[in-house]
């Protein structure tokens, strides 16, 4: 029997995407119904003074507002560090540990991108920078679950994972959902330094990594008052997760490993540079868009 020309283009796909580095690829129905948690979430002001999530609902609700004609929503993960690589006191997230992962991954979703127009499709690509619900998306598209922390957890690799997705007009042969493993097991809230663990999502009003990586405005003090050694992002709720514990032998991309000149500086270094040389040691890096004022702040309101 012939092979359709959409499962030719699914296995070309998965081919591209394992030598381009990605760890995984799942497809979903880009029309799944999504429900209302982003509606709710952003009625009820979690989503603090991210007023692009609140432009982006429509489209993020209806992908043909994004690429008309669209049919599915191709999901990849690629792998980022699983351990903290900082020895001078005040934490950097996992994922800021080395270089800008859109830039890194643009590039390759790009090269995605070619291989499918070869099969006809067209094609948007993102990641993290678009109206799209990429963790909705991930579990539709069966690459895991959507944890108490509101991440995506996989059963090999937990959830130390960038999501990158295309949304394509070709009907690319779908996955199934997985079944959600997190059990009786409530470590993630149980662990989140400030309480934004509850219900669905964390409340980024109270989230360390909204404010010490996103927020325009100075931090609360009763949020400052519980900030810790976070300088840039937390992982507090992925460090706390079993599935983050084992080994997941999945490759990293050195790109992305934090260099050593970052996992040495002292916080009092890094508070005490000039503008330039800010801007000179964070290049490539995605802290460089915090800003050293922010950075400042920040430093000012950890506690080591
Ligand atoms: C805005 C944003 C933030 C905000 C708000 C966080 C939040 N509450 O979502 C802030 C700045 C706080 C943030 C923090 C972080 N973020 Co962020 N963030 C995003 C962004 C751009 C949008 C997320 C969003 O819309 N949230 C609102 C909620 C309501 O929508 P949603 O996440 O899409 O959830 C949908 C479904 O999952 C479903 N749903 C949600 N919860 C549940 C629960 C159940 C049981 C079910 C069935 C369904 C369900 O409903 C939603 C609507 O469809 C996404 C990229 C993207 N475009 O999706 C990255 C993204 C979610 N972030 C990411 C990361 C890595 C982080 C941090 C770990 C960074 C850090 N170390 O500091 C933290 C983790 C905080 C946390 N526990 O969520 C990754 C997550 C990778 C993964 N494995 O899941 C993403 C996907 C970026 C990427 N492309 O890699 N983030
Ligand atoms: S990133 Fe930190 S502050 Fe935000 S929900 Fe997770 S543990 Fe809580
Ligand atoms: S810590 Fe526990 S509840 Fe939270 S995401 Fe991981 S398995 Fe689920």
């Amino acid at each position: 029997m012939m092979m359709s020309s959409d499962t030719a283009a699914r296995q070309a796909l998965e081919y591209a995407a394992a030598a381009l580095g990605f760890s995984a690829v799942g497809v979903a129905d880009a029309h799944a119904p999504q429900g209302d948690k982003l509606a709710d979430f952003i009625a009820e002001g979690k989503h603090a003074d991210m007023e692009w999530l609140e432009r982006h609902l429509p489209a993020r609700q209806n992908p043909e507002l994004v690429l008309p004609g669209v049919k599915r929503v191709i999901m990849l993960t690629y792998e980022y560090p699983r351990t903290d690589a900082r020895h001078t006191g005040g934490s950097i997230a996992r994922y800021a540990q080395g270089e800008d992962y859109h830039k890194l991954l643009a590039t390759k979703l790009a090269d995605l991108d070619e291989t499918l127009q070869f099969y006809g499709g067209t094609q948007r690509c993102f990641t993290d920078s678009g109206p799209v619900s990429e963790r909705f998306f991930a579990a539709q598209a069966g690459l895991g679950w959507i944890g108490r922390n509101g991440l995506l957890i996989r059963p090999r690799g937990g959830s130390y994972c960038f999501l990158a997705s295309i949304l394509t007009t070709l009907e690319l042969p779908v996955d199934t959902p997985m079944t959600n493993h997190c059990g009786n097991c409530h470590r993630c809230e149980q662990n989140c330094p400030t309480g934004a663990l509850s219900g669905c999502c964390c409340d980024a009003r109270r989230c360390l990594a909204f404010w010490t990586i996103e927020a325009r405005s100075p931090m609360p003090a009763d949020i400052a008052r519980l900030q810790g050694k976070h300088l840039y992002g937390c992982d507090a709720c992925q460090e706390a997760c079993p599935w983050n514990r084992r080994d997941s032998g999945l490759r990293v991309d050195p790109h992305l490993l934090m260099p050593a000149p970052l996992s040495t500086l002292s916080a009092a270094e890094l508070a005490g540079m000039d503008d330039a040389r800010f801007s000179d040691f964070f290049t490539g890096s995605p802290i460089r868009r915090v800003g050293l004022e922010h950075m400042r702040r920040n430093i000012n309101d950890a506690h080591f």
